[in-house]
């Protein structure tokens, strides 16, 4: 009970502009449990109070991409822009703690570092706290707490290295890919499966050789991708340099308002709040298996086809569920 006073608490101070309180709420988030629960129903709370429902929803652009493709240099290169048009931005840089990245978050808080006293950017490195399938509860959830808080847009860096970080990335609204010049970058991507998730593909580091040719693989892995929607761009950076990062901005709000104007928008937020509804029964349910799994089969293994066992044990429980 003292959590849950506390979460709405410790949110109505974020929505007040204190980021002391908002980084405490987001790290309840992050830590899970009765904690992240307590913040969800206090987000329910002030939205179907004090809050207009559509703008506690922040625009989600997801940034992801191998290793080291640049994503943190690009995405300090967008703040950039954001700021320039007057916009304010929330930044969530999601390290997986795997060994891919070890280091990232030092590396982001430095490059991101100008923006440490801008009121109007907030920089938050979220980790796995155990196991990576947090993070994917997690994410979304701070997202809220940053619509919440008044932040209309926020951008995800992701590496795309595994499921559940291609996930969190595509499960953005607008989602960009950044790959590199050079054989064999863009296959990789397909591997990993950022085509499909794909809004618009930056090609960074054009400053070095292979351009030309990536853009090609990229172009006729979109030719055969049988994915619907309009087709991503393809646009080229050297986000060190600056070079490309007008037409990212642009490119990005242009998808933006395509999905209001055409109201594709709702269908993409229901999706993903369908997903993540999923997500969850899935958890609980599994949880109920282990419940149903007997300690010890000893005699049961040579009586019983463990299929049909399966099915036994699953009829038992519906039984006891309807009763
Ligand atoms: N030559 C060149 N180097 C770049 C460019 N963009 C970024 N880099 C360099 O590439 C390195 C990695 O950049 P980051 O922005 O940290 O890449 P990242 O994708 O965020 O890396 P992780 O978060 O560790 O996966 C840094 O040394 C950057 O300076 C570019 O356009 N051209
Ligand atoms: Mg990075």
């Amino acid at each position: 009970m003292a959590i849950r006073r506390d979460a709405l608490e410790l949110l109505k101070e974020a929505r007040g502009g204190s980021r002391t309180a908002l980084a405490k709420t987001i790290s309840l988030v992050e830590r899970g449990g009765d904690g992240a629960r307590s913040v969800a129903r206090a987000i329910g709370e002030l939205v179907s109070g004090e809050i207009p429902a559509e703008s506690a929803i922040p625009y989600l652009i997801g940034i992801t991409g191998a290793p080291g493709a640049g994503k943190s240099t690009l995405t300090d290169r967008l703040i950039n822009r954001y700021r320039s048009h007057g916009r304010e931005i929330a930044i969530l840089a999601v390290d997986p703690s795997s060994p891919y990245t070890g280091g990232a978050i030092l590396g982001d808080r430095i490059r991101m570092g100008d923006h440490a006293t801008d009121p109007g950017v907030y920089i938050r490195s979220m980790a796995t706290r155990g196991h990576l399938g947090g993070l994917a509860e997690a994410v979304p959830q701070a997202a809220s707490v940053l619509g919440v808080a008044g932040f209309d847009e926020v951008l995800i860096e992701t590496v795309g290295v595994g499921q559940v970080e291609v996930e969190i990335a595509g499960a953005a609204d607008t989602t960009v890919v950044v790959v590199n010049p050079g054989w064999g970058d863009s296959i990789q991507a397909n591997k990993a499966g950022l085509m499909e998730i794909a809004d618009l593909f930056v090609i960074n580091k054009a400053d070095r050789d292979g351009v030309r040719e990536t853009r090609r693989d990229i172009e006729s892995m979109l030719d055969l991708s049988k994915q619907g929607g309009p087709r991503p761009q393809v646009l080229e950076a050297v986000a060190t340099t600056d070079r490309g990062m007008d037409e990212i901005y642009s490119a990005i709000q242009d998808h933006k308002r395509s999905l209001f104007e055409s109201g594709k928008i709702s269908t993409i937020r229901e999706e993903r709040f369908r997903a993540e509804v999923r997500k969850y029964l899935v958890d609980m349910v599994r949880r109920e298996v282990e419940e149903l799994m007997p300690d010890e089969f000893g005699a049961e293994v040579s009586k019983h086809d463990p299929g049909l066992f399966a099915e036994e044990l699953f009829a038992r429980y519906k039984k006891a569920m309807r009763s």
